[in-house]
């Protein structure tokens, strides 16, 4: 799997000053972390960032180049501000994200050839999230279809067919997964990529790596490609490296009907287990899913 590091992010408590100073120092710093933590590609988040988002994603392109030699995955929904990250980008940039809201589309096809990047195509749509697995592949076929009428390949192409928290609607959860099990006969050659984290906002902090983790693993068992997670849950990264294999192997287990006796079960086991059933819906989801 393809690791991208969510962690330089300018809604960040940490980092997020040091963006809008333009203090070099901790975001290369983040951007080394991240590099030795194991990550493939760094997300460099300014957000929606309407003034100066030209000037600001180009400094920090710039800054993290300084500091490794990742490629990047450039998230704004300011197109003059990816223009200007795309411009200076060392490696082959990926673009995250291209919407199908009305415009998007035509404003972002033309920007990956021109620059010979990668794009995410997010499944948002002129009516906003896609309300379940059909949906989606309705969007991805109009999404792909455009992009490839642009003239870019399936394979620079990574759907993201965007997940939504447990703590609102296990449904969205739910389809996420489903549709993850369809993209490959819905546009064979595309890549796929999930915003992780997204599952677990409005989790408890110190809860929220269980349901990234195991939301993760639940998706491998569909053959994602790629994950845009946070750099530092050690962990998590092992799992995506198939260091786990125990792990991966019961969460799958469990995808296909099997229920475990949960009194055999590792501390570790349970875990998963436990989450596995919330992400599922098979338990209904509150702060405590952990302690039942
Ligand atoms: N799809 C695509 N791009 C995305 C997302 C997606 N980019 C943004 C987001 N979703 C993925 N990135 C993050 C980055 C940070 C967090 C979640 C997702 C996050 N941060 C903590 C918080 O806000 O509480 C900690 C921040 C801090 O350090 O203070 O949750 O879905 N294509």
């Amino acid at each position: 799997m393809i690791l991208i590091g969510e962690n330089i992010n300018i809604m960040s408590k940490s980092i997020g000053a040091a963006m809008k100073e333009r203090n070099a120092g901790p975001v290369q710093e983040l951007a080394r972390a991240e590099t030795t933590a194991g990550m493939d590609y760094l997300d460099l988040n300014i957000g929606p960032a309407r003034r100066g988002g030209d000037e600001l994603m180009q400094w920090v392109v710039e800054t993290v180049q300084e500091a490794t030699d990742r490629p990047l995955s450039l998230d704004t929904t300011n197109q003059v501000a990816m223009e200007a990250g795309l411009k200076v980008c060392k490696n082959k940039p990926l673009i995250n994200s291209i919407s199908l809201q009305p415009g998007r589309l035509e404003a972002g096809l033309p920007m990956v050839r021109e620059h010979n990047a990668s794009m995410i195509g997010l499944l948002w749509g002129a009516e906003g999230m896609p309300r379940d697995a059909n949906e989606r592949c309705a969007l991805a076929v109009e999404l792909v279809y455009k992009a490839n009428e642009a003239g870019i390949s399936n394979e620079d192409i990574w759907i993201d067919p965007i997940a939504s928290p447990i703590s609102v609607e296990i449904n969205q959860v739910k389809s996420c997964v489903e549709f993850l099990s369809m993209i490959g006969e819905i546009c064979p050659g595309c890549k796929s990529t999930v915003g992780l984290s997204n599952v677990s906002n409005g989790a408890p902090a110190h809860l929220r790596p269980y349901l990234n983790r195991t939301y993760m693993v639940m998706l491998m068992k569909h053959g994602l490609y790629s994950a845009i997670v946070d750099a530092f849950d050690q962990e998590l990264v092992k799992v995506a490296r198939g260091e786990m294999p125990g792990i991966v192997d019961l969460v799958w287990r469990m995808m296909d009907g099997y229920q475990p006796d949960f009194s055999s079960l590792s501390p570790k086991e349970l875990e998963y287990a436990k989450t596995v059933r919330v992400l599922t819906g098979q338990t209904l989801y509150s702060h405590f899913w952990l302690q039942i």
